[in-house]
């Protein structure tokens, strides 16, 4: 795995410290949001439940893989005591995971919203097949283009980007008018959550295409340091565009299903607020 960024450079103490953090980090995180998805899925109406278990698949398939890859940067790397730095030894780190990782939640991510909206049961399929497929193609495309992330970061990554791009707007395109006209239907509090949603999505999405850019960065993006920060900025966009994501789509299921006659306890309040707005 030569061509992944992180096996071309070497890391001082402090910096393989900062790596090693934010991937535990960022696995237990994914943990910790598996067994809040299972503690929470009580909370929202039988029709409502497809939502919340999909959230439980990208949780423990995110906490695996992320820890692989925690385990592969530990496993690839020794400290060679001569020149104070983290080296590679004779394994390398596979930055795949990540990807891996990806082809199972990004799917799963884009469909698992459909459950909270009102869409027609004929159309659902047609929704579920384009964004399953098209988050899939982008990345394809994006593993495909992370070969290069060292041989030719500025050519063929900027190639493969452009590429992994279109699908990435058709499906944004389709989640964006979907949970739009969602503003005009869902019930008081669920209207502002899903207006939070939109703008995490936004945010979160993209900040994966500013890490995947980092490599391209000259000196600064071949460099230990472009390394380190690529990863946190993965990081930060994991843990916003899964866990929070799905907190807040949880969020939105248990207000409708409050709304709906369903109870719950501790969210009667939300069933006295829906009665003026729905
Ligand atoms: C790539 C390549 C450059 C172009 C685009 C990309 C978008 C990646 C995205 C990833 C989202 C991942 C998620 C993972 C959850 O597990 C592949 C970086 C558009 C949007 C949500």
């Amino acid at each position: 795995m030569l061509w992944n960024l992180e096996n071309t450079v070497q890391f001082t103490p402090a910096q393989f410290d900062l790596m090693s953090t934010v991937l535990t980090i960022g696995y237990a995180a994914h943990f910790a949001g598996l067994a809040y998805f299972i503690l929470t899925r009580k909370n929202v109406a039988p029709r409502y439940r497809a939502m919340t278990t999909m959230s439980v698949v990208v949780m423990l398939s995110a906490a695996l893989l992320l820890l692989r890859l925690d385990i592969s940067l530990n496993q690839a790397f020794v400290f060679d005591a001569d020149q104070g730095l983290f080296v590679l030894g004779d394994a390398t780190y596979n930055h795949g995971f990540r990807y891996f990782n990806w082809l199972i939640d990004v799917p799963l991510l884009l469909t698992q919203s459909l459950f909270v909206l009102n869409i027609a049961k004929k159309d659902l399929f047609g929704y579920r097949f384009k964004m399953g497929a098209a988050g899939a193609l982008m990345v394809i495309l994006g593993y495909v283009g992370q070969f290069y992330e060292v041989a030719d970061p500025l050519g063929a990554l900027i190639w493969w980007g452009v590429a992994a791009t279109i699908p990435y707007i058709y499906f944004f395109g389709i989640f964006w008018r979907l949970t739009g006209e969602s503003l005009s239907y869902l019930p008081g509090q669920a209207k502002s959550t899903m207006r939070n949603i939109r703008y995490l999505f936004l945010f979160s999405w993209n900040l994966y295409i500013v890490a995947y850019i980092v490599p391209m960065l000259g000196d600064f993006g071949q460099s230990a340091a472009g390394a380190v920060t690529r990863t946190y900025l993965f990081t930060i966009a994991d843990v916003l565009s899964k866990i929070i994501y799905g907190i807040l789509l949880g969020k939105v299921a248990t207000a409708r299903s409050v709304a709906e006659g369903f109870e719950v306890d501790g969210y009667e309040h939300l069933a006295e607020e829906s009665v003026g707005t729905a």
